[in-house]
């Protein structure tokens, strides 16, 4: 099976953009951009920062692209080599996804017929948080004199920028630097750059946002030029002196030598895929599609801080702000939890330290606890704005209730703690944080019920479900069946912290003043309205009133549109007045509620929402392949799956909301690609006692290997068409038991265990 994706010949517009996200390398602090080194900003160049945002005047706050220092331009015979200009007589690029290594290999035809060869390669160390390192080759057929031009280009794409101020050029012995501060806070930024260049005289040019090292060789194709480049990238956020230290990284980083760089970062590339990898046999194009999307999430994991979280775009670019949405708790955080838990933590970390944010925003709206930003950046702020969609036919921003009603948001970080403690069974994430963000994600519901008299339940007035298309809704089935769950969880940590850190627990219960508020909370979850299948009518509505809206096929109400771009949501948009939805809500609850609905209530509401969602957001299609694998619609299941998993290997993912290009990687369609494959087609389902397994594989698929961390044991499972084989692969530390098709099995001393199963069999307890 081989781990690297090539394209050839691929340079207009539209590739450059895609190979941008798909060839992305990165290390959890910055991303760097697929594109080539020749390019610039006209061409998407990025090096985005994570936790490092700017705004410019009433202009959108975004994340910072910083100078980009992998520029290289080489010319011969005065004509520069340039895939956009030059006489390109073959070209790839590819990505060595087992270690996050982008390659190009470019052949021009000089104007004199001579051929010369640039081959480079780079990658985001994953041992040096902070270093870019970039080997360039150059060869040619006859020889000639080449000249480089190479440093530091401080030019960059942005969105709603320009982000960066005071950019001053320095060099400090043989290394070169650009350093700069950001708009709004004046962050220092600092990139510098130590460049192997043999032979040769060296020059150093200044422009206003550039700093380059000019350099003139002989080439000829037994003697290539080889040189090297270690970049690196710190900003205050993350340093005191991040000049100084990028500085001294690139001496480090030049006095170690590319190579032993290479072999540090390719081996715990190669760690990272050892506790993660999933092995499918029978499918190679479902294999690369999910290996590609594990990919996605390690190469913008942060690793390094619990400070910042993942972008609902990853660290591809600008769009969507930068922010971190309900993407990252609900879609990838389940890959994280059982593959490496440290990074969850990480992740939800963040959520704590955003905490205030979050208090600053219920505030806001005149509720207490904490409602979380929508989009959050690095305050837990919100950063989304109250008209978010510009109108296609005007130009006009249309008002938007994302960010106001979207109050899902505060139990899906709720849920989101509560998943990794049973995954992972450590309780020291509710004392370092945890319990205070539930309570207060609680205490934020509290304050949002309304109390109906005349029904005598609580029910949330006015708000949006994860379908954004209907705005402003009553009883969003989702949203309370999650704030329910928020109480549950609050009442759930509030017991457990009780019983094993009783000083703890009073004292936070003290300083939170929420002692009256857990008894409110008690007596609000009995009344809690949850909207459920009823006898008569086993389909969930999505909202009070939904039914009633016009039935219109999604090809019909398609037709409608009058520009291909235009939103469908939003006060007047075409979906508002139908019962066509963007994206999974009903079927995500019944997912994230698994054992609540019976498969004949999971069946009804597959196959009534199914053909009524458009799948307009990279969040929907998994979820609609886990209730399709539970209810045993397995083709079903896998063409979603494909669906998903394939999202940043095509490019083909919606690239505008009214005119606003949207394009990046999509890190919640990859985590839903190893949810699907796992949670869904594997049927494993981690409960705080025990591993539920009700296997539903494709038929072609004939065996799939995967490992799973479960409560602090790392385990491999081996799963064909009729066994479970569980395998622990570390001396057992707790016991672990397994259900299969009804039936317990404790995983013995050995630690391995072979269970047969009949396919048909599995699951008719449910
Ligand atoms: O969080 C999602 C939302 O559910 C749909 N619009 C895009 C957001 C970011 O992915």
């Amino acid at each position: 099976m081989c781990w690297t994706i090539t394209e050839t010949d691929q340079y207009d517009q539209a590739a450059i953009d895609r190979l941008g996200n798909k060839f992305l390398v990165g290390n959890g602090y910055f991303g760097y951009r697929g594109t080539l080194e020749e390019y610039t900003k006209e061409q998407k160049t990025a090096t985005i920062v994570s936790g490092i945002y700017d705004r410019v005047g009433d202009l959108w706050r975004e994340p910072v692209n910083a100078p980009n220092g992998g520029y290289v331009q080489v010319s011969v015979e005065g004509q520069p080599l340039n895939v956009l200009s030059g006489n390109v007589k073959c070209h790839s690029q590819s990505l060595d996804y087992a270690h996050s290594v982008h390659h190009r290999r470019t052949a021009f035809e000089t104007a004199s017929g001579n051929m010369v060869l640039i081959i480079a390669r780079r990658f985001a160390s994953l041992a040096h948080p902070h270093l870019l390192c970039i080997e360039y080759t150059l060869q040619a057929c006859r020889e000639c004199e080449i000249f480089i031009q190479t440093g530091i280009d401080g030019d960059v794409w942005d969105l709603n920028g320009p982000h960066l101020e005071r950019m001053a050029p320095s060099t400090a012995g043989g290394v070169i630097c650009l350093s700069a501060s950001t708009h709004e806070r004046g962050i220092p930024v600092a990139v510098c750059e130590r460049t192997l260049l043999p032979g040769g005289e060296e020059t150093i040019f200044q422009g206003e946002k550039r700093i380059l090292r000019e350099v003139r060789a002989r080439i000829n194709w037994t003697h290539p030029y080889i040189f090297y480049k270690f970049v690196s990238i710190h900003t205050g956020v993350d340093s005191t002196a991040p000049l100084e230290e990028g500085i001294a990284l690139c001496n480090r980083a030049a006095a170690e030598g590319f190579e032993k760089l290479y072999q540090e970062h390719c081996r715990l590339w190669e760690r990272r895929w050892q506790e993660c990898d999933i092995q499918i046999k029978g499918d190679e194009e479902a294999q690369q599609a999910l290996r590609f999307s594990m990919y996605h999430l390690l190469a913008i994991a942060p690793t390094h801080a619990d400070t910042v979280s993942i972008p609902a775009r990853g660290l591809s670019g600008q769009v969507y702000k930068g922010a971190i949405f309900w993407d990252t708790e609900i879609f990838m955080l389940p890959f994280f939890n059982h593959a490496f838990p440290a990074i969850s933590r990480n992740l939800l970390m963040y959520r704590y330290h955003t905490l205030d944010g979050a208090r600053r925003k219920a505030a806001e709206y005149g509720y207490r606890g904490a409602f979380y930003a929508w989009e959050s950046q690095d305050t837990g702020d919100d950063a989304c704005t109250l008209f978010n969609v510009t109108d296609v036919f005007t130009n006009r921003p249309l008002r938007t209730y994302f960010r106001d009603k979207q109050v899902h948001i505060s139990a899906d970080v709720a849920y989101a703690f509560w998943q990794y403690y049973i995954a992972s069974g450590d309780e020291s994430i509710f004392l370092d944080g945890g319990a205070e963000v539930i309570f207060e994600c609680a205490r934020f519901f509290l304050s949002a019920l309304y109390y109906s008299p005349e029904r005598d339940r609580y029910e949330l007035l006015d708000v949006t479900g994860p379908d954004e298309y209907h705005e402003r809704v009553h009883n969003n089935a989702y949203t309370n069946l999650m704030a329910a769950h928020t109480f549950e969880t609050c009442l759930k940590v509030r017991d457990l912290l009780l019983a094993r850190y009783p000083a703890q627990a009073q004292a936070l219960i003290a300083r939170l003043g929420f002692a009256r508020d857990l008894a409110a909370i008690e007596s609000a979850l009995k009344k809690i309205y949850l909207p459920g299948p009823a006898k008569t009518q086993p389909v969930i509505p999505q909202f009070d009133g939904y039914f009633a809206l016009e039935d219109v096929a999604l090809p019909d109400l398609l037709k409608r549109k009058l520009h291909p771009h235009e939103y469908l949501g939003a006060g007047s948009g075409l979906a508002t007045t139908t019962q066509i939805i963007k994206q999974a809500d009903v079927i995500l609850a019944m997912f994230l509620f698994s054992e609540r609905y019976t498969k004949q209530e999971k069946a009804a509401n597959w196959e009534y929402y199914e053909p009524r969602t458009e799948h307009g957001s990279s969040l929907s299609a998994c979820s609609y392949s886990l209730i399709a694998a539970q209810i045993g619609k397995v083709d079903w299941a896998y063409r979603y799956f494909m669906k998903t998993a394939t999202i940043d290997l095509t490019g083909e993912g919606k690239q505008y909301v009214g005119p606003l290009y949207i394009g990046g990687t999509h890190p919640a369609g990859n985590g839903g690609a190893w949810m699907a494959a796992v949670l869904g087609l594997c049927g494993i389902r981690c409960a705080s006692d025990m591993i539920h397994i009700e296997p539903r594989l494709p038929e072609h698929w004939s065996e799939v290997n995967l490992p799973l961390a479960y409560r602090g044991q790392r385990l491999n499972l081996r799963l064909t068409q009729s066994e479970v084989e569980v395998q622990a692969a570390e001396p057992l530390t707790r016991g672990v038991e397994i259900e299969l098709g009804g039936a317990v099995y404790r995983l013995p001393e050995s630690g391995a265990l072979t269970l047969s199963y009949l396919p048909e069999q599995v699951g008719q307890s449910a």
